[in-house]
């Protein structure tokens, strides 16, 4: 075996482990005020914390001061939603500093994982989206590149999810109830931002029309900083959250009138703003709250890069394009568009060609969905209520398209403007926020090839022809650090020893590992850190749901937000069918299988919460059942975060991508489960199709409908009831879910999911795609049961997915959309 001993991380962090404990001790001292004999693990995890941020703060001020100096250009990126996870070992990680803190921390007689434990998950999004923002920033701080995140500084993130008798529960998520040690409040950069009111025309001495805006109220965004952290020392970049307040200028007056309870209600309606993270991923919720959100942060966003912008070029417009650029995360910060139209030519007084031309440079936008239903649009109304002004500009800047490039494409084509206009004229007028977005940017890019293929060809095919070079592609990305150097210390030993300590920053180094994938004494080590680490999980699993499961088991894992689309009730068929097959077979012969599961439903989504209910109901049935011997457990894992995932994902044989072809536009956690060494099972959809590409074929198990053959199975009509009625199997089980078998006295709980797969037509195709995913989940029996083939396939897996990097992703937005230059960071 080739051995290298990994060199000392070139910019990490330099200091001592004496030194370290001296510092978590001084703060346990100075900042927490306790001593080392009673301190909780609380404060110990707090020490530890401002110990962190001494070095932290070192790479942030660096970076802002060289950042600075040389004016660079710089990427700032619009999110709704950063699902960050716990930031503590993240931290360690990056500043090369994890191992000398775990020594220190047992010095003083702590254990650095029960630290970790005391950190709340920092859970400011929804799943895939929120998740790829955490990412991004993450490789952007690594790789150097001058960048900004911002978003809302929500109070409560994504609900906290438990079951009662199988039902999911929700509970506010109060994640800094207590305090948040990586943040830092910076009351010096507060914005004032206006809502509702009216627009009033007025003229100039020279008789030039204006338009003025009358707010109807104003609130305060007070900016939350977290520092993000590179890799090895590199910069330490920011994310700007926003924070709602009332506005103390306009609450005096209203106290000063005697009206001190509407002060306090006013108060309270702008807090509201960043109080909750609305937790639909991919529907529009269309509330008026939401829309007060996304302009909020978007305002306040805007005003602090031209206030920093202006700084340095006052009120000189000409090099803003050439040092902003803004990536719009979804249409969610699409108002962005009006709002610098706006502040350009009503406050800057600018002619609205060169305020358009402005715009148009600076803001590109990322689609991640197709889904109809998760398609922004705003009602007309609505729109005026809240943002009178903004809709007039976006009248205008419809005016304009729809006579300067649609008529010009298609003179006098009327269907072609109803069709592109980015006002909808049906019975209810609404704003296409996706429209906008394409019209108003520079860039589009879908977020994997096929996708960005679906985006050009369904979604907006006019939009290409009237701009061919607007459209392009970035495939997700994930980052190494936190989804396998963090969560799979075992691995990325083995990996150190094999192939060097680069891989971190430079993932396509795995490749070298695929000459050990033949290698018995790799195999057997490979195959030995699953072992370990699915031992760890059935340890987790056993705390939080009680069930037992055997670590020796295939572990099948299907991680993601519960729905129709990326069929969770497909996986629950193929349990049934398994089932079903041993309670007739006593003897069927089938390699031991838990089913994993983690999932949050949105709240007000039914069928998901009843899948929720059916899959924990059948577990019951199924964990408690002799006959089965241990050859089937199911397991739904409660409150599935960042944090459960990266527990989940090192201990994972199967990774369930099962999603109806065209409906997942990447997919994220497919590549986060490759990476640790499982097994696709998967359709043809999203980035599976580039995993596969990778991995190879034998090396996946693709099943199911493609793109095309869904297309063309909807044209033809599809009948889900053929597929009831012609396979006996699929009867049963569906038969089987309206008896009371699952819910003892209880008939017809479960039968909502046989209601939708017949009556509601099956619109996600998961009876035309069981028997296919039964044979595949066949063939994966066999393949684990011969453990040279599955060790193989696994470290192959792990070897062949470098491109998924999300350092490759930055780079591909570098090249093809936001042309920044490296800053390296000097130190003084
Ligand atoms: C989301 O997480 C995604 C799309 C969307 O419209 C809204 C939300 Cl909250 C996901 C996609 O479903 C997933 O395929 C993709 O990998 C992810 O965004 C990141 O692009």
């Amino acid at each position: 075996m080739k051995k290298h001993s990994a060199p000392a991380a070139t910019g990490a962090v330099q200091i001592s482990t004496e030194q370290l404990k001296d510092q978590i001790v001084r703060h346990l001292h100075a900042t927490l005020g306790t001593d080392v004999n009673k301190a909780s693990p609380k404060a110990w995890w707090r020490a530890t914390c401002a110990a962190i941020n001494e070095q932290v703060y070192d790479g942030l001020r660096n970076t802002q001061r060289t950042h600075y100096e040389n004016n660079t250009r710089a990427l700032h990126y619009f999110s709704l939603e950063y699902l960050m996870g716990r930031l503590f070992s993240n931290n360690l990680h990056n500043l090369g500093l994890y191992d000398q803190a775990k020594q220190a921390l047992g010095e003083l007689g702590m254990n650095i994982a029960d630290l970790e434990d005391q950190e709340e998950d920092m859970a400011l999004g929804n799943g895939g989206l929120g998740r790829l923002a955490a990412c991004f920033i993450d490789s952007l701080a690594t790789l150097n590149y001058p960048a900004i995140g911002y978003g809302i500084h929500y109070e409560h993130g994504l609900f906290q999810q438990s079951f009662q008798d199988g039902k999911q529960i929700e509970r506010p998520d109060s994640w800094r109830e207590y305090g948040n040690p990586w943040e830092i409040c910076r009351p010096e950069s507060v914005q004032e931002i206006s809502v509702y009111g009216y627009v009033e025309t007025v003229y100039d001495l020279q008789g030039r029309m204006k338009k003025v805006w009358h707010p109807g109220r104003i609130i305060k965004g007070v900016p939350w900083d977290i520092p993000v952290v590179g890799y090895n020392g590199s910069s330490v970049n920011v994310l700007r959250l926003w924070e709602s307040r009332a506005s103390d200028f306009f609450n005096w007056d209203v106290f000063n009138s005697g009206g001190y309870i509407d002060a306090a209600r006013e108060n309270i309606e702008a807090e509201t703003i960043s109080k909750v993270l609305y937790p639909n991923d991919e529907t529009d919720a269309g509330k008026e709250l939401r829309l007060i959100q996304q302009y909020f942060f978007v305002s306040c966003s805007l005003k602090d890069i031209i206030r920093r912008y202006k700084r340095a070029h006052a009120d000189d417009w000409s090099e803003f394009a050439k040092q902003v650029v803004i990536q719009l995360n979804d249409t969610h910060p699409a108002v962005s568009i009006p709002e610098l139209m706006r502040i350009l030519v009503d406050r800057a007084e600018m002619q609205w060609d060169q305020a358009w031309s402005i715009c148009q440079q600076v803001f590109a936008y990322t689609n991640h969905t197709l889904l109809p239903e998760a398609l922004e649009k705003w009602p007309v109304r609505l729109f005026e209520k809240v943002l009178p002004r903004h809709l007039e500009i976006i009248y205008e800047i419809n005016r304009r398209f729809l006579l300067e490039q649609v008529d010009v494409l298609w003179p006098g084509d009327d269907e072609k403007k109803r069709k592109l206009s980015i006002i909808e004229e049906n019975h209810e007028p609404m704003v296409r926020m996706g429209h906008l977005s394409v019209v108003g940017s520079f860039r589009v890019n879908g977020v994997a090839e096929i996708h960005s293929k679906l985006v050009k060809s369904d979604l907006f095919p006019e939009m290409v022809a009237l701009w061919p070079d607007k459209f392009t592609n970035v495939t997700n990305g994930v980052t190494p650090r936190r989804w396998l150097k963090a969560c799979n210390p075992k691995l990325s030993k083995l990996l150190d020893n094999h192939i060097g300590t680069a891989w971190p920053t430079d993932l396509k180094q795995l490749s070298k590992f695929a000459a050990f994938a033949d290698d018995a004494a790799v195999q057997d080590a490979f195959m030995a850190i699953k072992q370990q680490n699915k031992a760890e999980l059935a340890t987790v699993v056993k705390k939080l749901t009680n069930i037992d499961i055997d670590p020796h088991a295939i572990f099948d894992i299907q991680i993601k937000r519960l729905h129709e689309y990326k069929r969770q009730h497909l996986n629950l068929l193929h349990i049934l069918a398994l089932y079903r097959r041993i309670l007739q077979d006593p003897n069927y012969d089938m390699a031991p299988r838990v089913f994993l599961f983690g999932a949050k439903a949105a709240p007000g989504y039914k069928l998901a919460k009843d899948i929720i209910y059916a899959i924990n109901k059948v577990a019951e049935k199924i964990n408690h059942d002799k006959r089965v011997k241990n050859r089937l457990k199911v397991v739904f894992m409660p409150n599935y975060r960042v944090t459960l995932a990266e527990k989940m994902i090192p201990a994972a044989d199967v990774s369930e991508q099962i999603s109806t072809a065209g409906k997942e536009a990447s997919g994220t956690g497919n590549m986060k489960l490759a990476l640790n060494g499982a097994i696709t099972v998967g359709t043809l959809d999203g980035a599976n199709i580039e995993i596969a590409e990778e991995v190879g074929d034998e090396n996946i198990a693709i099943f199911g409908l493609t793109v095309d053959e869904v297309k063309t199975l909807h044209v033809k009509g599809y009948n889900s009831a053929d597929y009831y009625y012609n396979n006996p199997e699929i009867k049963a089980i569906l038969d089987w879910l309206e008896t009371d078998y699952f819910t003892p006295g209880k008939p017809g709980e479960l039968a909502a999911i046989k209601r939708s797969l017949l009556e509601g037509g099956d619109p996600y195709l998961v009876l035309a795609d069981f028997e296919s995913y039964s044979k595949a989940h066949e063939k994966v029996d066999h393949w684990y049961r011969d453990k040279a083939l599955w060790a193989k396939k696994a470290i192959l897996n792990t070897a062949s997915v470098g491109k998924f990097t999300s350092d490759r992703s930055i780079e591909d937005y570098v090249s093809r959309v936001w042309h920044l230059e490296k800053c390296k960071i000097t130190k003084n």
